[in-house]
């Protein structure tokens, strides 16, 4: 059971000004943020970030969504931090996530779901390692 998760609040929510909102969630729900960065992805980037993808058919669009705009990656800490953020974005399609979840109140629609989380802790690890280095995880707070 990790403690580190990697999260990303995706362009819609961050163009439909939820940036704020999504930031306490995360603080409401017990993560500490170990380092945060706006950015705006490139095409490559995306891509690279969702490899994993590459053969499903929302590929092209998803990636074209993701370096569309500004988003905010971030590595978060809590225990079981995998688990307990999957719970706090809830089910990948908002019609699907229940009450109360980021992506049931911010999201869009399946694609343009608000936020990510990490599925695993070997993901998690990787994905933060993808956006950051050692040094800007700040975990001495
Ligand atoms: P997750 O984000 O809940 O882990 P995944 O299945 O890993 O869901 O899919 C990655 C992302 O791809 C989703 O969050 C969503 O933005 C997008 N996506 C997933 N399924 C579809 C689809 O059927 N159409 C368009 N986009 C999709
Ligand atoms: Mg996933």
């Amino acid at each position: 059971m990790g403690n580190k998760t990697f999260a990303i609040i995706k362009p819609d929510a961050v163009k439909n000004g939820h940036t704020g909102k999504i930031y306490d969630r995360v603080l409401t729900a017990g993560f500490k943020i170990l380092s945060a960065k706006l950015m705006k992805m490139t095409l490559a980037q995306a891509e690279g970030f969702y490899a994993v993808h590459k053969e499903r058919p929302f590929f092209g669009e998803l990636t074209t969504f993701m370096s569309s705009g500004a988003c905010m990656v971030l590595a978060l800490e809590k225990e079981n931090a995998v688990a307990g953020w999957r719970k706090t974005i809830g089910a990948t399609n908002p019609e699907e996530a229940d009450e109360g979840t980021i992506r049931k109140d911010f999201a869009t629609s399946l694609g343009e779901n608000a936020v990510h989380g990490s599925d695993s802790d070997e993901n998690a690890e990787k994905e933060i390692g993808f956006f950051f280095t050692e040094s800007e995880l700040i975990s001495n707070q």
